[in-house]
């Protein structure tokens, strides 16, 4: 959960990106990086086996500060899908403020997709994570792939959670995600702690100061 030091005037946030194995979630990582502006980011951390999946997790971190002066300290993390991570799978989500769930939008990956939903529900509930108010974005990636799943079915099925389609490896879909996710995320900083009178920090502020950090990509 969001930590908030008052000496220090520092808030830090703990997002990550969760879904299956292969769906995007790196991509999606790396894609935001390389929006950062190069002489002001930092690096991204990536812990890869040699078949180039996620081993561990990949974490890059966003920072601004605001006019009231406090410092925004942003970690952004993904998981590994593989079955087999599940305990890290575990840990990497304990304080989660908000998440991204990146799916696979091919018809052959809905039982995966479902799986990992599950397998997210179950290890937010053991951390004691409110699993229907945590903010989250889904985002339908691979659209370029053939056989995947209509936008309009999608829309149907989701309802009223923010779905977003994506082609992560071309960056399309990525910046749309990630904006909407910082939307939900600060709507939930407010309703739990009272951020914009707490900190004097509006919505507009925080997404303006955020998406700051990012050339607007294509
Ligand atoms: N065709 C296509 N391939 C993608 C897309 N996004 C990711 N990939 C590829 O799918 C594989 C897995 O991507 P990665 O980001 O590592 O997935 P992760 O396991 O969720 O972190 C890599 O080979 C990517 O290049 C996409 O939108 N379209
Ligand atoms: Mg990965």
């Amino acid at each position: 959960m969001v930590q908030i030091n008052m000496g220090s005037k520092e808030i830090t946030l703990k997002v990550v990106y969760y879904g299956p194995a292969l769906s995007g979630k790196t991509s999606n990582l790396q894609k935001l990086h390389e929006m950062m502006d190069p002489a002001r980011r930092s690096h991204m951390l990536t812990l890869d086996t040699k078949d180039d999946r996620t081993l561990y997790f990949d974490f890059l971190p966003v920072e601004f500060n605001t006019a009231g002066g406090f410092s925004i300290k942003m970690k952004l993390f993904t998981v590994p899908g593989q079955v087999m991570h599940k305990s890290t799978r575990k840990v990497v989500l304990a304080g989660a403020d908000a998440i991204a769930f990146i799916a696979d939008s091919q018809r052959s990956a809905a039982s995966a997709n479902a799986y990992s939903w599950r397998d997210m529900e179950a290890n937010l509930k053991a951390h004691g994570i409110d699993f229907e108010k945590l903010p989250k974005v889904v985002q339908f990636n691979k659209r370029d792939m053939p056989d995947v799943k209509p936008l309009s079915e999608i829309k149907e099925q989701w309802g009223k959670t923010p779905t977003f389609p994506a082609v992560a490896t071309r960056g399309e879909g990525i910046l749309e995600t990630f904006r909407e996710l910082m939307r939900v995320l600060y709507r939930g900083l407010e309703d739990r702690h009272d951020f914009s009178a707490k900190f004097s920090l509006s919505e507009e502020e925080f997404l303006k100061g955020i998406l700051r950090n990012f050339r607007q990509g294509p």
